[in-house]
């Protein structure tokens, strides 16, 4: 039987209330655990996720003194780094989140300002989201151009660390390739893909997303660059990927696929993409080995999947 998959994406919202782990609550090793404030914090905002649905504009929040600080302390310390590892498209976009989406150290951008923008550039949006999806989930929205973003904030107080996505993850990792139209189209490929597929193409799915979206490298002339969020949102990942200490491979779909990762250690093995366009295609041809008995189609008009 084929596993059940959004066709509209409005079908979305019935991922509001089925989150993995945090949500609501905090396991007991989070830095914030023994924090009764943060902890009422990020209920609240977790509530809005959990409440919003398709079409209504997305929950602003009211970030506190402490939140901004942590934000202008991970906001800075990134920044900074940008210019001489992150790619050539993440350094075109992110001078224009500052001018029309509020990014800057002073203040933490909200997702309905960024949303807006980035459906200008390439139709992608943003949902909020109370903590980690599925993969299955988290995939299937990418095939609608839609990314799940948490609101909250990491702890204070360890500003350099996070055991979750927070939205120092989102905002500064994932959002600016978003507004890429060639990294849009690489995104939407995994998660149409991922549409139906059965739990082992899935896992393959999330893997190829774990090695591009999360922690891609890129050859940009003779050089190594960085488009992975997981990377441009961790200034000592950051640095150390672009060192002789981990081994890079060329990236294969097919390879990268089943290749074993860590998910709290740095990364020991990478894979460097041509360029969006030709991961894009290298990842079109390994999907359509996939056995799936159907093929899927977006109409961008209705914002709906057809079967074919
Ligand atoms: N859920 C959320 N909310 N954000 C993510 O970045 C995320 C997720 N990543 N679920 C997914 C899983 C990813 O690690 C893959 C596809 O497994
Ligand atoms: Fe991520």
């Amino acid at each position: 039987a084929v596993p059940w998959f959004p066709r509209k994406v409005s079908d979305l919202d019935t991922f509001a209330e089925k989150v993995l782990e945090m949500g609501e609550e905090l396991s007991s090793d989070h830095p914030g655990a023994k924090d009764p404030v943060y902890r009422r914090r990020r209920y609240d905002i977790v509530q809005k996720a959990k409440e919003y649905r398709t079409g209504q504009p997305l929950p602003r929040t009211d970030y506190t003194p402490e939140e901004k600080e942590t934000w202008r302390q991970v906001y800075t310390r990134l920044r900074e780094m940008y210019p001489k590892y992150a790619c050539r498209e993440f350094l075109h976009v992110f001078p224009l989140l500052e001018q029309n989406c509020g990014y800057g150290p002073d203040s933490i951008p909200q997702i309905e300002d960024i949303s807006r923008f980035l459906k200008d550039c390439t139709g992608f949006t943003l949902r909020p989201v109370m903590g980690l999806l599925t993969p299955r989930d988290f995939l299937n929205s990418l095939a609608f151009r839609v990314f799940h973003s948490t609101q909250y904030i990491r702890h204070h107080s360890d500003p350099y660390y996070t055991p979750e996505p927070d939205c120092c993850h989102e905002l500064m990792g994932h959002v600016p390739l978003f507004a890429d139209p060639n990294f849009a189209e690489l995104a939407q490929e995994i998660g149409l893909a991922s549409l139906g597929a059965s739990d082992e193409d899935i896992e393959k799915l999330a893997t190829i997303f774990w090695f591009t979206a999360e922690f891609g490298l890129c050859r940009e002339g003779g050089d190594v660059r960085a488009f992975g969020a997981g990377l441009l949102s961790s200034f000592g990942e950051l640095e150390y990927a672009l060192t002789e200490k981990p081994e890079k491979r060329t990236f294969d779909p097919s390879q990268a696929a089943v290749q074993k990762y860590p998910i709290t250690q740095y990364q020991p093995v990478y894979f460097v993409a041509d360029s969006f366009r030709d991961a894009t295609s290298k990842l079109r041809e390994f999907n359509s080995m996939m056995r799936r008995p159907f093929q899927v189609r977006y109409n961008p008009y209705t914002q709906s999947v057809e079967v074919l």
